[in-house]
């Protein structure tokens, strides 16, 4: 599909306003590539916009020391509400970014691409006050571990959200990107060389049969998410045919469905002991 029509590019732009300490953290990401492309071609709309511009003083502060003392500084909740209130339309969704969230998924993704301004509200080394959560539709998390700020998961959810928009990917991506909705990890792709350092390209793909070739890559997938993560078997829409396949892969579909999605796999790391001071020579 190509992005265009000049009468109707901007009428139902999806539109973003990020609100950080660090605005120029998020420039080029809203101007380079597709999302770069798409806010050109009027499908996205992206504003940036400091905090610091709303602190109601000229020293520009916006964070005060917690109640209750304490380490660290919180961000006012009025520095917030102005602004918010100083946005140039009143989004139908505000999300405050933070590791307490509720963690953020395709489901998740896919429900945002319905709205039509979303505020995303980025804090940065130091937590806001908690009175902020009567001025937010919800909190998001985009996964267990924690970093500095929120800018980086603004930036995530910009892409995953951006990109269900008609438009904004080719056809080709929307295509592949069906195979992740279908709740499986996409099938391994190979081109050219046929023969790279030792390894070829399995023989399947290298021949005319397009049932053969759609039933392989149907089940490596499903082989790499029982590898990777069988926590999404269970939600993955199984056929018959697919059942099979993971029986022979020595599991029982049926089980699987049965129970609660296990947790993702964690990777066992050992306690690594902090090393000793060494030695000072005698
Ligand atoms: Cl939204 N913010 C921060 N600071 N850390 C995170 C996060 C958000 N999501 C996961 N870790």
């Amino acid at each position: 599909m190509t992005p265009e029509a000049p009468g109707h590019a901007g009428g139902d732009a999806l539109h973003f306003s990020v609100l950080t300490l660090f605005p120029e953290l998020l420039r080029p990401f809203t101007q380079e590539a597709l999302l770069g492309r798409a806010a050109a071609n009027g499908l996205l709309k992206f504003d940036l916009h400091d905090l610091r511009e709303h602190a109601g003083n000229r020293w520009r502060k916006v964070d005060d020391t917690p109640y209750g003392g304490g380490a660290g500084m919180v961000i006012r909740v009025d520095v917030v509400e102005r602004a918010l209130a100083a946005l140039p339309s009143t989004p139908d969704e505000v999300i405050l970014l933070t590791p307490a969230g509720q963690r953020f998924d395709q489901r998740l993704a896919e429900e945002l691409a319905g709205r039509q301004h979303i505020a995303l509200l980025c804090g940065r080394y130091e937590g806001f006050d908690a009175r902020v959560e009567g001025l937010v539709t919800r909190e998001v998390s985009i996964g267990d571990y924690v970093m500095m700020g929120g800018e980086a998961a603004a930036a995530c959810i910009m892409e995953a959200v951006g990109r269900l928009r008609p438009g904004v990917i080719g056809d080709e991506e929307s295509w592949r990107a069906d195979s992740y909705s279908s709740g499986l990890l996409d099938y391994p792709e190979y081109t050219r060389p046929a023969e790279w350092q030792g390894h070829g390209v399995p023989q399947v793909l290298m021949g005319g049969n397009h049932a053969a070739i759609t039933r392989w890559r149907r089940d490596r997938a499903l082989e790499r998410t029982l590898a990777r993560r069988p926590d999404l078997l269970p939600g993955a829409g199984l056929t018959p045919e697919d059942s099979s396949a993971l029986l022979t892969l020595g599991v029982d579909a049926d089980a699987l469905a049965g129970h609660g999605a296990p947790p993702p796999p964690t990777p066992k790391r050992k306690r690594t002991r902090r090393p000793k001071t060494p030695q000072e020579p005698v």
